[in-house]
């Protein structure tokens, strides 16, 4: 119990710091050339600021999704400075000014809903919660996305990455198998362009290409499918080692906080938060609400098991 507490704190802390170091490389090309965190990192972007606000709502309602509610903390909480994607401002300014909060996220972008990444950059709490609940995962991650990204594949990159952390909170470190872990991972019900990029990444676990083809072949960008899975794979490659799985996924480029978010949140939950070094989570912004939120959401999750 106590390796899945510090697990918990692991994911959450891991997802803040990569967001936090990714952002000052933003849009930027593979190789990029990666400073130390303590010289760039500790401000975070919208990918914490919406994950903070996932967690305040979940721990609030008992874990429980709470439409109205979360979608009036992404409003309060919402920086125009921490950065967000034009979608996502423009839904919440809508339910800020009074528009149902279902409503404005249905007709983005002419009604097909949005399929940036989004959704999956904040869900990693649902997959901590949920970790030993494949369906209430699946359904919570759904209803956490829709508030903002309606369309399928914002959606389901939501609940991949969502399963990944469950599945990374639950390996064993020390004898974790990619292939196996990528198994699991395929079991989804997905699209067909997620199986695509999953199948690509257990090829390329086995044998890897060089960078770039792996860049073009599973993308760098703000949409879920083109950044979800490079984050899984980078945090594959390197399973034992925290630094590793973020400096690699910077170095790729392109939307380099959500993708570092992502593949940090995977490692922390793998790690634990042992793997981070003690002088980046002291110089990152708002950790103790970060730590006490993950705290909380472990009593939650050790509540909600004893029932
Ligand atoms: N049709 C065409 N383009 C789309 C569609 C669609 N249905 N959906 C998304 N896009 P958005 P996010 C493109 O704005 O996902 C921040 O830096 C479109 O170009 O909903 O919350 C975060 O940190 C759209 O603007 O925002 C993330 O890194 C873009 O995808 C990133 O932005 C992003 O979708 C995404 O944030
Ligand atoms: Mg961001």
């Amino acid at each position: 119990m106590k390796h899945l507490r510090s697990r918990f704190l692991g994911s959450i802390l891991g997802s803040v710091i990569g967001d936090s170091w990714g952002a000052s490389y933003e849009g930027r090309y593979y190789p990029v050339d990666v400073e130390d965190f303590q010289l760039v990192g500790g401000n975070y972007t919208d990918d914490s600021e919406m994950m903070k606000g996932v967690l305040e709502s979940l721990l609030i309602n008992n874990g429980e999704f709470n439409g109205l509610h979360m979608a009036k903390t992404f409003v309060k909480n919402y920086d125009y400075r921490r950065r967000y994607g034009p979608g996502a401002t423009s839904v919440l300014m809508q339910i800020k000014d009074g528009l149902p909060w279902d409503r404005p996220a249905k007709e983005a972008f002419y009604g097909a809903g949005s399929f940036g990444n989004g959704a999956a950059m904040r869900i990693c709490p649902v997959g901590l919660l949920y970790h030993n609940d494949l369906a209430k995962l699946e359904t919570i991650a759904d209803q956490v996305s829709v508030i903002t990204h309606t369309h399928r594949l914002g959606r389901e990159g939501a609940i991949l990455q969502a399963y990944a952390v469950a599945l990374a909170v639950q390996a064993d470190p020390r004898t974790l198998e990619p292939i196996e872990f990528m198994k699991k991972l395929r079991s989804l019900q997905l699209s067909k362009v997620y199986h695509q990029k999953l199948e690509r990444i257990e090829t390329y676990l086995s044998s890897p290409p060089p960078v770039d083809r792996i860049i073009s072949q599973l993308g760098v960008n703000i949409i879920a499918p083109e950044s979800v899975p490079i984050a899984i794979y980078n945090f594959l490659s390197n399973t034992s080692n925290f630094y590793e799985v973020l400096h690699s996924s910077i170095t790729c480029g392109g939307d380099t906080d959500t993708i570092a978010c992502m593949s940090g949140a995977l490692a922390g939950a793998l790690l634990g938060v042992k793997a981070i070094p003690k002088n980046w989570i002291d110089i990152l912004e708002d950790v103790d609400i970060f730590q006490q939120m993950a705290k909380d959401l472990f009593d939650l999750y050790l509540k909600k098991s004893s029932k």
